[in-house]
């Protein structure tokens, strides 16, 4: 009977880093929302930086969980719930990561493209974003190219960032630039993209400014070619 509690009676404060690390990637694992979410907060006050935090506990745990969705250990149902636990620890790292006390140094729209519902990546970027500086307006999940369009047009941005997981729904973002370009309305903003499947080489294939491998590339690659813009 102790045994099968074993579990529950898992003390986490008295775990050393390592142990609570690795203990946080099984309870993301299995989808235990409260224990991530008590497991970083215990991280933080152990002086763990938040980028730490999410980088070594919380991305390295939704790594682990993707290699076994990917060999059919692990079906949608139990995926979802490790994100609701991903999410549960980010929403503690949030203000960490989006601290900050300068004046919005530029604006950016991102969204996930059209038949894709993957947004921990894409929230992350826009947390990380704002952490930086950035007035984010995070459109979601599945957003067709009006949606890209309406939100270019009401919030006037300097960049547009897009994200997708999947190969079926990465090629969208042609469609949303070629769009752009149609319209004549290209080269208004820098364009980023970025997702788990895509690459350098594709990200100019679609005519993208820059691709970006994570969310702290892209926070730089903004800086980067906003202050290019800037300067031209
Ligand atoms: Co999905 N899924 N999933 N999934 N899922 C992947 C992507 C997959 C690689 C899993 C696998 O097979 N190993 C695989 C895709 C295979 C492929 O296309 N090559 C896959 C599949 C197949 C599917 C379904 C089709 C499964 C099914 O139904 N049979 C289905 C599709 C649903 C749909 O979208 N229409 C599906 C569903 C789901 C869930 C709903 C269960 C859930 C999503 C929950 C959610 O997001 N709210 C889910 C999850 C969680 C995953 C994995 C396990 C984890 C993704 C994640 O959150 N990673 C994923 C496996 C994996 O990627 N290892 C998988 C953590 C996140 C921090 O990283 O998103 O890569 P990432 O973001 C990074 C960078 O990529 C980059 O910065 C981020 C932070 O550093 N980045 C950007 C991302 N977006 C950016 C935008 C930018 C810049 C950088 O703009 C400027």
């Amino acid at each position: 009977m102790a045994d099968e509690n074993y579990e529950d009676d898992i003390d986490l404060s008295a775990l050393p880093d390592d142990e609570l690390v690795e203990q946080m990637h099984d309870d993301l694992y299995d989808g235990l929302r409260e224990e991530v979410v008590e497991g970083t907060q215990i991280l933080l006050d152990r002086g763990w930086t938040a980028t730490k935090v999410l980088d070594e506990a919380l991305v390295e745990g939704m790594r682990i969980v993707g290699i076994d969705f990917r060999d059919g250990i692990l079906f949608v149902p139990e995926v979802l719930m490790s994100a609701n636990a991903m999410k549960g620890g980010m929403e503690i790292l949030r203000p960490l990561l989006a601290e900050t006390g300068a004046q919005p140094i530029g604006k950016m729209v991102i969204g996930t493209v059209k038949g894709d519902i993957h947004d921990i990546g894409k929230n992350l970027v826009a947390m990380m974003m704002e952490g930086a500086g950035f007035e984010v307006i995070n459109l979601g999940i599945d957003n067709p190219v009006e949606n890209f369009l309406e939100a270019i047009e009401e919030h006037k941005p300097d960049i547009l960032g897009m994200s997708a997981l999947l190969t079926t729904t990465m090629p969208y973002m042609k469609v949303v630039i070629d769009t752009l370009v149609e319209k004549g309305m290209r080269d208004d903003f820098i364009v980023l993209v970025g997702g788990a499947p895509l690459n350098e080489e594709f990200g100019k294939a679609v005519g993208a400014d820059a691709y970006c491998r994570d969310a702290a590339v892209a926070v730089e690659t903004a800086q980067t070619l906003i202050a290019e813009r800037r300067a031209a």
